[in-house]
């Protein structure tokens, strides 16, 4: 974490404890912290090591110290977490509106309720804030405008939208003699779910600095190029016409292992790497790894090289956040990370009986097609009347049938694929499940999820959904935090007290796949595997070519270092998978 990052979360956190009307004396000592950290000249995270020349600076103190100590090795810190936790980190998000300092974020929350943007929008456009001190027709003007603003500079891109508009480029761009290898860096090899901007790099012959001005040219009269942002001598950056951004880098083979470590980051990743590579008397660029002594390269043309030059495991993309990847590498204790070949079922979908678009039949056939062994079909239950859920008697009719289409599948196909009855079961507000335990006790796959009363306080929904955990039918929780991704945000819930209890019963956590929703997240699961929790992976497809999302959680799983063995669903039978569950009552 660089001094620029340490004094910005030091400055919200200031900003939080203000909207938390906390000691003035306190909120101002962290506003002095992050001052002097950006002025420093040094980088804090070079000298971490020393708290004698940390305390050297005026205005951190050893309270300040352990903060920054925090920050540096977690990225985070206990007093920002904890406020967090009271408040909507959305109010952040207010916080960077012209106009919007800590107290007027307080006044808009006490008096209007409003924690985000939209809801911001909303009132200002209803005319509530006119109405408080302070606020006349010219500051809302200004904050609308200052909102429409903030849109288009903090939009970022689903992992999914982004991997298509990357897969279209690097067709076009490989189209050119002598580009034999285009991949994308950034954020999008790491597999974030979202993506700020797209990292191409390529090379072969065409791009060595002698020809590359060719290559050049046609990068930059690619015909979905919106606006030609730059032309350099081996860069193009363009956008598209929906705002994404993409820098093109036509690399040298010579280096092209250095560019893509370099250029894959994340930052902090590649900031501990250099501090590895000064340690042993290298030195790590985009070019190379270099003998400080005499500049002669030590290993430039592959990322393994780099990191074996480091005394280093190779590191996957998706572990580079520097969350500890380095010291496992260095001991030779990284993870063997799940892939999608280890994936044999899929117990999370949708048929037209409810609100998916395909029959059983056409799912079974499509999951077959994708090499599976077995899936659920679960569709939604009654309280969802949107999508038409199933009452009991619907919910019997529907696995009835669903045995029907397995039995000839078996022997049609001679057991090459299993259809096991399931249903998507909603946990009511009160945490009661939506159909009779006797219908349940029917299936062989119960998902269970939170499908309404998103707005709960925490304590209501923690309780709501141990509550369903305790029904002895339920053997998945669905999407276990309702989040969207871009789009809404996380119910609140006490996850940590979930995932325990879950553990504790037997219940198998999803992460479910689908891009819009990956949920647990990448986080959430590493907890999920810390509490010995069973974890399986679904895609919840409501057609049959959204089986095909199930690569993009593959994904957030190996971010989250789990193994084939941390996942339920990679039993290669269905009988297998079914005793892994927990038992049925
Ligand atoms: P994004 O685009 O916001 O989703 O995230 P990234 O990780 O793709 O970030 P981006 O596009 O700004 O830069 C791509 C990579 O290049 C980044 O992960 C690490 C490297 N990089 C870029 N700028 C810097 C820098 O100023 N310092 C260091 N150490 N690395 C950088
Ligand atoms: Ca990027
Ligand atoms: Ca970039
Ligand atoms: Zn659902």
């Amino acid at each position: 974490m660089d001094n620029i990052s340490i004094a910005r979360l030091l400055d919200e956190t200031a900003s939080l404890l203000e909207i938390d009307s906390a000691d003035p004396f306190r909120i101002r000592s962290y506003r002095r912290a992050a001052e002097a950290v950006e002025q420093q000249t040094t980088q804090l995270a070079t000298i971490a090591d020393d708290p004698k020349q940390l305390l050297a600076i005026a205005g951190i103190g050893k309270g300040m110290l352990a903060n920054i100590q925090a920050l540096l090795t977690t990225g985070t810190m206990p007093l920002r977490e904890e406020l967090l936790q009271k408040y909507k980190p959305t109010m952040l998000d207010l916080l960077r509106l012209p106009g919007m300092g800590p107290k007027t974020v307080a006044l808009v929350w006490s008096s209007c309720q409003v924690c985000d943007i939209d809801g911001l929008e909303a009132a200002a456009k209803a005319g509530q804030l006119t109405k408080l001190p302070r606020m006349g027709e010219k500051f809302v003007t200004k904050l609308l405008k200052g909102i429409e603003d903030h849109r288009k500079n903090s939009s970022r891109f689903r992992i999914d939208k982004a991997q298509q508009h990357a897969d279209t480029i690097i067709n076009l761009i490989r189209a050119f003699p002598g580009i034999d290898e285009i991949i994308p860096a950034g954020s999008l090899r790491r597999g974030r779910e979202t993506v700020g901007d797209l990292d191409l790099l390529a090379t072969g012959p065409a791009c060595e600095p002698d020809v590359v001005s060719a290559a050049v040219e046609h990068v930059a009269s690619l015909p979905l190029i919106d606006k030609l942002i730059a032309k350099g001598q081996n860069k193009v950056s363009f956008t598209l016409r929906n705002n994404l951004q993409v820098d093109v880098r036509l690399l040298p083979r010579a280096s092209y292992g250095a560019a893509l470590q370099y250029f894959t980051g994340s930052k902090m990743h590649n900031v501990a790497l250099r501090q590895r590579a000064i340690k042993r008397g290298l030195t790590l660029s985009e070019y190379a790894l270099l003998r400080l002594e005499d500049n002669v390269i030590v290993a430039a043309a592959s990322e393994a090289e780099i990191y074996n030059a480091l005394d280093l495991d190779y590191i996957p993309p998706e572990l580079r956040e520097n969350g500890g990847e380095l010291e496992a590498a260095a001991t030779h204790t990284l993870p063997q990370l799940i892939t999608l070949a280890d994936i044999r079922g899929d117990l999370h979908m949708h048929t037209e009986a409810t609100d998916g678009r395909d029959t059983i039949r056409q799912m079974a056939e499509a999951a077959l097609a994708r090499g599976l062994a077995y899936i659920a079909i679960t569709d939604h239950s009654k309280n969802l009347a949107m999508t038409n859920g199933l009452d009991d008697t619907r919910a019997l009719a529907h696995i009835k049938r669903i045995r029907e289409i397995d039995a000839q599948f078996q022997q049609e196909l001679e057991g090459k694929i299993r259809i096991l009855p399931g249903i998507e079961v909603d946990i009511l507000g009160d945490g009661a499940l939506d159909l009779d335990g006797s219908t349940l006790a029917q299936m062989d796959i119960v998902v269970a999820s939170v499908h309404s009363h998103f707005n709960q306080p925490a304590e209501e929904m923690t309780a709501r959904v141990l509550r369903a955990l305790e029904s002895p039918h339920v053997r998945i929780l669905g999407h276990p935090t309702g989040r969207k991704v871009l789009g809404r945000e996380a119910y609140a819930i006490n996850i940590d007290a979930i995932l325990k209890s879950a553990a504790q019963k037997g219940v198998a956590v999803e992460h479910n796949a689908s891009p819009a929703r990956a949920d647990l997240n990448d986080l959430h699961l590493r907890l999920a595997k810390k509490h010995n929790c069973k974890i399986v992976i679904n895609t919840d497809a409501h057609a049959t070519e959204e089986l095909d999302q199930m690569r993009y959680g593959i994904t957030q799983l190996r971010r989250a270092w789990l193994t084939p063995a941390d996942i339920l669903n990679t039993q290669p039978t269905a009988e297998a998978l079914l005793q892994q569950l927990r038992p049925k009552p």
